[in-house]
Protein backbone atom coordinates (compact mmCIF):
# COMPACT_ATOMS: atom_id res chain seq x y z
CA UNK A 1 0.00 0.00 0.00
CA UNK A 2 2.25 2.29 1.12
CA UNK A 3 4.74 1.32 -1.79
CA UNK A 4 2.02 2.42 -3.66
CA UNK A 5 1.54 5.53 -2.33
CA UNK A 6 5.18 6.43 -3.06
CA UNK A 7 4.91 6.24 -6.74
CA UNK A 8 2.05 7.48 -7.22
CA UNK A 9 3.85 10.90 -5.58
CA UNK A 10 6.64 10.29 -8.29
CA UNK A 11 4.26 10.34 -10.70
CA UNK A 12 2.35 13.08 -9.43
CA UNK A 13 5.25 15.17 -9.40
CA UNK A 14 6.51 14.35 -12.48
CA UNK A 15 3.54 15.78 -14.13
CA UNK A 16 2.05 15.07 -17.57
CA UNK A 17 -1.44 12.98 -18.09
CA UNK A 18 0.41 10.14 -16.44
CA UNK A 19 0.94 12.90 -13.12
CA UNK A 20 -2.79 13.80 -13.27
CA UNK A 21 -3.94 10.29 -13.07
CA UNK A 22 -1.38 9.61 -10.10
CA UNK A 23 -3.01 12.73 -8.64
CA UNK A 24 -6.42 11.75 -9.17
CA UNK A 25 -5.88 8.48 -7.49
CA UNK A 26 -4.56 10.31 -4.22
CA UNK A 27 -7.05 12.57 -4.06
CA UNK A 28 -9.40 9.74 -4.23
CA UNK A 29 -7.58 8.09 -1.51
CA UNK A 30 -6.94 11.33 0.66
CA UNK A 31 -11.61 11.72 0.50
CA UNK A 32 -12.04 7.99 1.13
CA UNK A 33 -9.79 7.26 3.95
CA UNK A 34 -8.68 10.88 5.41
CA UNK A 35 -6.81 9.16 8.42
CA UNK A 36 -3.83 8.25 5.68
CA UNK A 37 -3.30 11.77 5.00
CA UNK A 38 0.09 11.61 7.23
CA UNK A 39 1.42 9.11 4.68
CA UNK A 40 1.62 11.22 2.44
CA UNK A 41 4.51 12.98 4.72
CA UNK A 42 5.88 9.73 4.68
CA UNK A 43 6.09 9.31 0.95
CA UNK A 44 7.60 12.49 0.53
CA UNK A 45 10.10 12.01 2.60
CA UNK A 46 11.33 8.38 1.47
CA UNK A 47 11.13 9.98 -2.73
CA UNK A 48 12.98 13.01 -1.25
CA UNK A 49 15.65 10.60 -0.41
CA UNK A 50 16.22 9.62 -3.90
CA UNK A 51 16.21 13.33 -4.84
CA UNK A 52 17.79 15.58 -2.54
CA UNK A 53 16.48 18.68 -4.64
CA UNK A 54 13.20 18.40 -3.28
CA UNK A 55 12.13 20.98 -0.65
CA UNK A 56 12.04 19.09 2.83
CA UNK A 57 8.41 19.43 3.41
CA UNK A 58 5.64 18.42 1.43
CA UNK A 59 5.33 21.51 -0.57
CA UNK A 60 2.14 23.80 -0.31
CA UNK A 61 0.04 25.74 -2.29
CA UNK A 62 1.31 29.68 -1.24
CA UNK A 63 -2.56 30.60 -0.64
CA UNK A 64 -5.57 28.61 0.91
CA UNK A 65 -8.32 30.43 0.17
CA UNK A 66 -11.71 29.37 1.00
CA UNK A 67 -15.23 30.95 -0.17
CA UNK A 68 -18.25 30.70 1.76
CA UNK A 69 -21.37 31.80 1.81
CA UNK A 70 -25.20 30.72 1.28
CA UNK A 71 -26.24 28.87 -1.97
CA UNK A 72 -26.92 31.34 -4.77
CA UNK A 73 -24.30 33.60 -3.25
CA UNK A 74 -22.49 33.22 -5.81
CA UNK A 75 -19.06 31.45 -4.86
CA UNK A 76 -18.95 28.61 -7.63
CA UNK A 77 -19.15 31.65 -10.35
CA UNK A 78 -16.38 33.48 -8.59
CA UNK A 79 -14.53 30.81 -8.10
CA UNK A 80 -14.62 30.33 -11.90
CA UNK A 81 -13.61 33.90 -12.40
CA UNK A 82 -11.09 34.12 -9.80
CA UNK A 83 -9.01 31.08 -11.58
CA UNK A 84 -10.18 32.99 -14.82
CA UNK A 85 -8.87 35.95 -13.97
CA UNK A 86 -5.49 34.35 -11.81
CA UNK A 87 -4.64 32.28 -15.01
CA UNK A 88 -4.76 35.03 -17.25
CA UNK A 89 -2.41 36.95 -14.73
CA UNK A 90 0.34 34.24 -14.60
CA UNK A 91 0.01 31.59 -16.91
CA UNK A 92 3.17 29.16 -15.38
CA UNK A 93 1.04 29.15 -12.25
CA UNK A 94 -1.30 26.23 -11.24
CA UNK A 95 -4.62 26.61 -9.83
CA UNK A 96 -6.63 23.99 -7.82
CA UNK A 97 -9.97 24.68 -6.85
CA UNK A 98 -11.91 22.20 -4.01
CA UNK A 99 -15.74 22.38 -4.43
CA UNK A 100 -17.61 20.51 -1.58
CA UNK A 101 -21.08 19.69 -2.57
CA UNK A 102 -23.91 20.46 -0.10
CA UNK A 103 -25.61 17.48 1.09
CA UNK A 104 -28.84 18.49 0.36
CA UNK A 105 -31.03 16.62 -1.55
CA UNK A 106 -32.30 19.84 -3.22
CA UNK A 107 -29.33 20.93 -4.32
CA UNK A 108 -28.71 18.36 -6.55
CA UNK A 109 -28.93 20.79 -10.02
CA UNK A 110 -26.76 23.54 -8.89
CA UNK A 111 -24.43 20.59 -7.79
CA UNK A 112 -24.36 19.64 -11.74
CA UNK A 113 -24.23 23.23 -13.00
CA UNK A 114 -21.43 23.89 -10.64
CA UNK A 115 -19.51 21.05 -12.55
CA UNK A 116 -20.49 22.16 -15.84
CA UNK A 117 -19.35 25.88 -15.57
CA UNK A 118 -15.91 24.11 -14.15
CA UNK A 119 -15.75 22.15 -17.78
CA UNK A 120 -14.52 25.69 -18.74
CA UNK A 121 -11.18 25.31 -17.54
CA UNK A 122 -11.87 21.46 -18.35
CA UNK A 123 -9.03 21.90 -21.35
CA UNK A 124 -6.60 23.92 -19.28
CA UNK A 125 -3.85 22.34 -18.24
CA UNK A 126 -3.11 24.35 -15.15
CA UNK A 127 -6.31 24.01 -13.71
CA UNK A 128 -7.13 21.35 -10.94
CA UNK A 129 -10.37 20.86 -10.09
CA UNK A 130 -12.12 18.15 -7.66
CA UNK A 131 -15.27 18.13 -6.46
CA UNK A 132 -16.27 16.04 -2.74
CA UNK A 133 -19.35 15.09 -1.80
CA UNK A 134 -20.86 16.22 1.29
CA UNK A 135 -22.24 13.07 2.03
CA UNK A 136 -21.53 9.94 3.83
CA UNK A 137 -18.52 11.72 5.41
CA UNK A 138 -19.41 12.76 8.44
CA UNK A 139 -16.86 13.89 10.56
CA UNK A 140 -14.59 13.63 8.37
CA UNK A 141 -14.87 15.65 5.69
CA UNK A 142 -12.48 18.24 6.70
CA UNK A 143 -9.06 15.68 6.97
CA UNK A 144 -10.62 14.75 3.61
CA UNK A 145 -10.12 18.45 2.46
CA UNK A 146 -7.01 19.04 3.81
CA UNK A 147 -5.49 15.92 1.90
CA UNK A 148 -6.91 16.72 -1.37
CA UNK A 149 -5.60 19.93 -0.55
CA UNK A 150 -2.14 18.65 0.54
CA UNK A 151 -2.02 16.42 -3.10
CA UNK A 152 -2.94 20.33 -4.66
CA UNK A 153 0.09 21.34 -3.30
CA UNK A 154 2.42 18.77 -4.41
CA UNK A 155 1.65 18.63 -8.31
CA UNK A 156 2.63 22.44 -7.45
CA UNK A 157 -0.95 24.44 -6.83
CA UNK A 158 0.25 28.13 -5.89
CA UNK A 159 -3.49 29.02 -5.07
CA UNK A 160 -6.05 26.19 -4.39
CA UNK A 161 -9.37 28.02 -3.57
CA UNK A 162 -12.39 25.90 -1.31
CA UNK A 163 -15.62 25.93 -1.71
CA UNK A 164 -18.06 25.07 0.92
CA UNK A 165 -21.33 26.54 2.30
CA UNK A 166 -21.76 28.93 5.32
CA UNK A 167 -21.23 27.14 8.87
CA UNK A 168 -23.54 25.02 9.86
CA UNK A 169 -25.03 23.96 6.97
CA UNK A 170 -21.47 22.36 5.86
CA UNK A 171 -19.14 19.70 7.84
CA UNK A 172 -16.07 21.59 6.52
CA UNK A 173 -15.00 24.39 8.75
CA UNK A 174 -13.35 26.26 6.46
CA UNK A 175 -11.21 28.31 8.59
CA UNK A 176 -9.41 25.22 9.83
CA UNK A 177 -8.43 24.47 6.19
CA UNK A 178 -7.72 27.97 4.73
CA UNK A 179 -5.26 30.93 5.68
CA UNK A 180 -8.16 33.49 4.64
CA UNK A 181 -11.83 32.73 4.04
CA UNK A 182 -13.51 34.99 1.87
CA UNK A 183 -17.44 35.51 2.80
CA UNK A 184 -19.61 36.02 -0.25
CA UNK A 185 -22.91 37.75 0.02
CA UNK A 186 -25.73 38.73 -2.91
CA UNK A 187 -28.08 41.00 -2.68
CA UNK A 188 -31.89 39.72 -3.27
CA UNK A 189 -30.74 36.69 -0.60
CA UNK A 190 -32.85 37.99 2.80
CA UNK A 191 -31.00 35.95 4.50
CA UNK A 192 -27.54 37.22 4.17
CA UNK A 193 -27.15 39.48 7.45
CA UNK A 194 -29.11 37.01 8.91
CA UNK A 195 -26.07 34.39 7.87
CA UNK A 196 -23.57 36.63 9.53
CA UNK A 197 -25.43 36.48 13.27
CA UNK A 198 -25.21 32.73 12.10
CA UNK A 199 -21.72 32.83 12.98
CA UNK A 200 -19.95 33.79 9.50
CA UNK A 201 -18.73 37.38 10.32
CA UNK A 202 -16.29 36.00 12.86
CA UNK A 203 -14.88 33.97 10.39
CA UNK A 204 -14.83 36.39 7.77
CA UNK A 205 -10.95 37.43 6.79
CA UNK A 206 -12.74 39.65 3.44
CA UNK A 207 -16.65 39.60 2.71
CA UNK A 208 -16.82 40.01 -1.14
CA UNK A 209 -20.63 41.71 -2.04
CA UNK A 210 -21.10 39.66 -5.11
CA UNK A 211 -23.83 40.76 -8.19
CA UNK A 212 -22.96 44.10 -7.31
CA UNK A 213 -24.82 44.39 -11.51
CA UNK A 214 -27.90 43.70 -9.57
CA UNK A 215 -30.01 46.13 -8.11
CA UNK A 216 -29.57 46.36 -3.87
CA UNK A 217 -25.82 45.86 -3.55
CA UNK A 218 -25.30 48.94 -2.34
CA UNK A 219 -27.78 49.06 0.07
CA UNK A 220 -26.52 45.39 1.33
CA UNK A 221 -22.78 47.25 1.05
CA UNK A 222 -23.94 49.57 3.55
CA UNK A 223 -26.29 47.21 5.44
CA UNK A 224 -22.75 45.53 6.48
CA UNK A 225 -20.27 47.96 6.84
CA UNK A 226 -22.66 49.03 9.92
CA UNK A 227 -23.10 45.59 11.04
CA UNK A 228 -19.76 45.36 11.12
CA UNK A 229 -19.35 48.69 13.03
CA UNK A 230 -21.70 47.89 15.72
CA UNK A 231 -19.86 44.27 16.23
CA UNK A 232 -18.20 44.23 19.38
CA UNK A 233 -16.37 41.15 18.56
CA UNK A 234 -15.42 41.89 14.57
CA UNK A 235 -12.06 41.08 13.47
CA UNK A 236 -9.39 43.86 13.13
CA UNK A 237 -11.29 45.67 10.47
CA UNK A 238 -12.09 42.55 7.69
CA UNK A 239 -11.98 44.39 4.05
CA UNK A 240 -15.17 44.48 1.88
CA UNK A 241 -15.29 44.53 -1.58
CA UNK A 242 -18.32 45.21 -4.44
CA UNK A 243 -18.00 42.29 -7.30
CA UNK A 244 -19.90 41.05 -10.17
CA UNK A 245 -18.97 37.73 -11.06
CA UNK A 246 -20.53 37.48 -13.74
CA UNK A 247 -19.47 41.17 -15.30
CA UNK A 248 -16.23 40.18 -13.94
CA UNK A 249 -15.93 43.46 -12.44
CA UNK A 250 -13.87 43.69 -8.95
CA UNK A 251 -12.08 40.59 -9.62
CA UNK A 252 -8.98 42.23 -10.49
CA UNK A 253 -9.24 44.06 -7.34
CA UNK A 254 -10.15 41.12 -5.31
CA UNK A 255 -7.24 39.37 -6.57
CA UNK A 256 -4.86 42.99 -6.10
CA UNK A 257 -6.51 42.61 -1.90
CA UNK A 258 -5.63 38.42 -1.61
CA UNK A 259 -2.25 39.22 -2.89
CA UNK A 260 -1.63 41.80 -0.28
CA UNK A 261 -3.01 39.75 2.49
CA UNK A 262 -1.03 37.48 1.35
CA UNK A 263 2.19 39.05 1.64
CA UNK A 264 1.24 40.98 4.79
CA UNK A 265 0.13 37.90 7.23
CA UNK A 266 1.62 35.13 5.72
CA UNK A 267 4.55 35.15 7.67
CA UNK A 268 2.32 33.96 10.53
CA UNK A 269 1.29 31.52 8.36
CA UNK A 270 3.61 28.94 8.57
CA UNK A 271 3.27 28.08 12.62
CA UNK A 272 -0.23 28.13 12.00
CA UNK A 273 0.06 25.98 9.37
CA UNK A 274 2.58 23.61 11.47
CA UNK A 275 -0.04 23.59 14.45
CA UNK A 276 -2.66 22.18 11.84
CA UNK A 277 -0.85 20.05 10.51
CA UNK A 278 -0.02 18.29 14.03
CA UNK A 279 -3.58 18.32 15.22
CA UNK A 280 -4.06 16.89 11.97
CA UNK A 281 -1.96 13.85 12.55
CA UNK A 282 -3.11 13.57 16.02
CA UNK A 283 -6.35 13.01 14.69
CA UNK A 284 -5.62 10.40 12.11
CA UNK A 285 -3.80 8.49 14.83
CA UNK A 286 -6.71 8.76 16.52
CA UNK A 287 -8.93 7.64 13.75
CA UNK A 288 -6.48 4.79 13.21
CA UNK A 289 -6.88 3.29 17.20
CA UNK A 290 -10.55 3.95 17.04
CA UNK A 291 -11.06 1.90 13.85
CA UNK A 292 -8.69 -0.69 15.18
CA UNK A 293 -10.73 -0.31 18.68
CA UNK A 294 -14.23 -0.60 16.58
CA UNK A 295 -12.90 -4.22 15.44
CA UNK A 296 -11.94 -5.53 18.57
CA UNK A 297 -15.31 -4.39 20.16
CA UNK A 298 -17.11 -5.68 17.65
CA UNK A 299 -15.96 -8.76 18.36
CA UNK A 300 -17.05 -9.18 21.52
CA UNK A 301 -21.00 -8.15 21.58
CA UNK A 302 -20.97 -9.94 25.39
CA UNK A 303 -18.98 -7.52 26.72
CA UNK A 304 -21.55 -4.92 25.56
CA UNK A 305 -24.51 -7.19 26.55
CA UNK A 306 -22.62 -7.39 30.20
CA UNK A 307 -22.57 -2.89 30.41
CA UNK A 308 -26.03 -3.30 29.21
CA UNK A 309 -27.19 -5.67 32.37
CA UNK A 310 -25.43 -3.82 34.98
CA UNK A 311 -22.39 -6.11 35.70
CA UNK A 312 -19.57 -4.33 34.22
CA UNK A 313 -18.66 -0.56 33.90
CA UNK A 314 -17.98 0.90 30.49
CA UNK A 315 -14.70 2.03 32.08
CA UNK A 316 -13.96 -1.73 32.88
CA UNK A 317 -14.54 -2.92 29.19
CA UNK A 318 -12.44 0.08 27.72
CA UNK A 319 -9.67 -0.94 30.05
CA UNK A 320 -10.27 -4.43 28.94
CA UNK A 321 -10.36 -3.52 24.77
CA UNK A 322 -7.01 -1.42 25.21
CA UNK A 323 -5.15 -4.19 26.91
CA UNK A 324 -6.19 -6.71 24.25
CA UNK A 325 -5.03 -4.34 21.70
CA UNK A 326 -1.99 -4.10 23.10
CA UNK A 327 -1.44 -8.21 23.28
CA UNK A 328 -2.79 -8.54 19.98
CA UNK A 329 0.13 -6.32 18.56
CA UNK A 330 2.75 -7.72 20.46
CA UNK A 331 1.68 -11.55 19.43
CA UNK A 332 1.11 -9.73 15.56
CA UNK A 333 4.59 -8.41 15.79
N1 LIG B 1 -26.51 38.89 -11.77
C1 LIG B 1 -25.54 38.13 -11.29
N2 LIG B 1 -25.75 36.83 -11.09
C2 LIG B 1 -24.77 36.08 -10.58
C3 LIG B 1 -23.51 36.62 -10.24
N3 LIG B 1 -22.73 35.63 -9.74
C4 LIG B 1 -23.48 34.51 -9.77
N4 LIG B 1 -24.71 34.76 -10.26
C5 LIG B 1 -25.81 33.82 -10.49
O1 LIG B 1 -26.26 33.35 -9.25
C6 LIG B 1 -26.66 31.98 -9.35
C7 LIG B 1 -25.92 31.15 -8.31
O2 LIG B 1 -24.54 31.17 -8.60
P1 LIG B 1 -23.54 30.04 -8.07
O3 LIG B 1 -22.18 30.47 -8.45
O4 LIG B 1 -23.98 28.70 -8.50
O5 LIG B 1 -23.75 30.20 -6.49
P2 LIG B 1 -23.23 29.26 -5.30
O6 LIG B 1 -24.38 28.38 -4.91
O7 LIG B 1 -22.91 30.22 -4.19
O8 LIG B 1 -22.03 28.50 -5.79
C8 LIG B 1 -26.34 31.56 -10.77
O9 LIG B 1 -27.51 31.63 -11.53
C9 LIG B 1 -25.35 32.59 -11.24
O10 LIG B 1 -25.35 32.79 -12.62
C10 LIG B 1 -23.29 38.02 -10.48
O11 LIG B 1 -22.25 38.59 -10.24
N5 LIG B 1 -24.35 38.70 -10.99
MG1 LIG C 1 -21.55 26.45 -5.79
Amino acid sequence: MTNDLIQLVEFALAGGPKGIRAAGRLMSLMEDSPWRLPELFRAWAQVREQDQSLSEQLPMPRLLLGITGAPGSGKSTLSDALVTAYREKNPDQKIGVIAVDPSSPFTGGAVLGDRVRMMRHATDKGVFIRSLSARGHLGGLTLGVKGVARVMGLIGCDVVIIETVGVGQSEVEVTQVADLVAVVLAPGQGDSIQMLKAGLMEIADLFVINKADREGSGTLYSQLLSSLQLSMDKKADPDVLLVSAVEKTGIDELIALLDKRTEDESANWPALREKRMYADVSESVLDQARMRLAKLLATSPEETKKIIEGSVTVQDVAQKLLEKASRDKVSAN
